[in-house]
C-alpha cells in the first residue's frame, strides 16, 4: 500500500496539477528530472558555441547585434535551467563539473561544425524549430520550476526560429551561390535535426516512465513527426529542398512518411565521436578556467561583505 505522500504525489499527478520542491517525490522522479533538466542546460549551454563562432563575421551590423541577443539567450536559458535543477537539490558546481569531465549528456546537434554564414540560418530554422516542437508540450511538465522556465524559453526560441527562418530566406532571395550556400547548409542540419528528438519510440528506455510521470506528453517519433509536418510547408516558401527523397504525404495515415535515419551516427555522436565533440567539451573546458578568477572574486566579495556590520 502507498504512504500517505506517496498517494498524495499520485494524485497530484493525476490532477494534472504540479509538483513543487519541497513537495515529497519518488527518488526515480527526483533523477530522471535532474538528468533530463540538466541535460537540457547543458544542451543550451554548449549550444552558446557554433552560433559564437560568426558573432565576429556577422555580414551586417543588424545580424551581429541580432546573433549577440540571441546567444546570450541560449545562456539565460542555461541558467534557468541549472536553476531548476538545484530545486531538486542537485547543486551547479556538480552539473558543471559532470559536463566538464565528459561525463554528462548535452543535446547530439550541438557536435556538429557551422562553417558557413548559412549555418546561422539552419540552426534557426531548424535546430530552434526542432527545440520548440519539443519544448512546448514540456511547458506542461508535472515539475513547476521545469514547466514555468519552460514557458519563457519557448517565447524566446520562437523568436530564435523565425530570425533563422528569415536569414535563409533572405539567402534564397539572392545570387545563385547564396542560394547554393542556404541548401547545402540545409541538406547538413536537416538529419542531425530530427535525431534531436531522442531514439525511436521502440528504442527509448525512459519515455514509457516519463510520461507516466506527466514530465514528457508526447513521445519522441510523434513530436518528430509534427516537426516535419511543421517543416514541409515552411521549405515551400523558402523554396528549399529537404534532403530526404523518400519524404512524402501518405493519404491514409495524413502525416509524412520520412526516410530512414542514420541511427549509427546518432549513437556515435552520443558516444563522443562526433564531427565537433571534442572541440565543444574542450572549448567549455577552457572558459570554465578563464572563468576561475571571476568566480574566486565573487567569492572573496561575498565573503566580505556577510563580515561587514549592518550599517
Ligand atoms: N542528444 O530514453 P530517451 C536547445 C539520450 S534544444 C543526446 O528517449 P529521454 C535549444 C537520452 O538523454 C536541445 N542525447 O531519453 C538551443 C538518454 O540518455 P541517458 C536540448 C540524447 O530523456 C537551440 C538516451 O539517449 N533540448 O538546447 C538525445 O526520455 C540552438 C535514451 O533516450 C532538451 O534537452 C540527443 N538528441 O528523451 C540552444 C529538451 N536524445 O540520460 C542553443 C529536453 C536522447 O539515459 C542553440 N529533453 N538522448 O543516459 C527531452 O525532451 C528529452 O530528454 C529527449 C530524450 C527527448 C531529448
Amino acid at each position: 500500500t502507498a504512504s500517505v505522500e506517496e498517494q498524495q504525489f499520485t494524485d497530484l499527478i493525476a490532477a494534472d496539477s504540479r509538483i513543487e520542491p519541497r513537495d515529497w517525490m519518488p527518488d526515480a522522479y527526483r533523477k530522471t528530472l535532474v538528468r533530463q533538466i540538466s541535460q537540457h542546460a547543458h544542451s543550451e549551454i554548449i549550444g552558446m558555441q557554433p552560433e559564437s563562432n560568426w558573432i565576429t563575421r556577422a555580414p551586417s551590423l543588424k545580424r551581429k547585434a541580432i546573433l549577440i541577443a540571441k546567444v546570450q539567450d541560449e545562456a539565460g536559458h542555461g541558467l534557468y535551467l541549472y536553476s531548476a535543477a538545484q530545486t531538486l537539490g542537485t547543486s551547479r558546481d556538480e552539473m558543471t563539473d559532470a559536463l566538464i569531465a565528459g561525463r554528462a549528456r548535452y543535446s547530439s546537434i550541438f557536435n556538429y561544425p557551422a562553417p558557413s554564414w548559412a549555418d546561422i540560418g539552419s540552426i534557426g530554422w531548424l535546430v530552434d524549430g526542432a527545440a520548440i516542437c519539443n519544448q512546448v508540450p514540456l511547458c506542461r511538465a508535472s515539475y513547476g520550476p521545469y514547466g514555468r522556465a519552460m514557458v519563457r524559453i519557448c517565447k524566446e526560441e520562437s523568436f530564435h526560429q523565425r530570425q533563422g527562418f528569415e536569414i535563409l530566406l533572405e539567402l534564397m532571395q539572392g545570387t545563385a551561390a547564396q542560394r547554393e550556400m542556404a541548401q547545402e547548409s540545409v541538406n547538413r542540419w536537416y538529419w542531425p535535426a530530427l535525431m534531436m528528438f531522442g531514439p525511436p519510440d521502440d528504442d527509448s528506455p525512459n519515455s514509457a516512465q516519463s510520461m507516466k510521470w506527466k514530465i514528457k506528453r508526447h513521445s519522441n517519433d510523434e513530436l518528430r513527426q509534427r516537426f516535419v509536418n511543421m517543416l514541409v510547408p515552411q521549405a515551400a516558401v523558402l523554396g528549399v529542398t529537404l534532403p530526404d527523397p523518400d519524404l512524402r504525404f501518405n493519404e491514409a495515415t495524413q502525416l509524412y512518411d520520412l526516410g530512414e535515419i542514420d541511427w549509427t551516427e546518432f549513437h556515435e555522436v552520443l558516444a563522443g565521436r562526433g564531427p565537433a565533440n571534442a572541440q565543444r567539451l574542450q572549448r567549455r573546458r577552457d572558459a570554465h578556467d578563464d572563468g576561475r578568477w571571476v568566480r574566486e572574486a565573487a567569492a572573496a566579495y561575498a565573503h566580505k561583505m556577510a563580515a561587514k556590520p549592518a550599517t
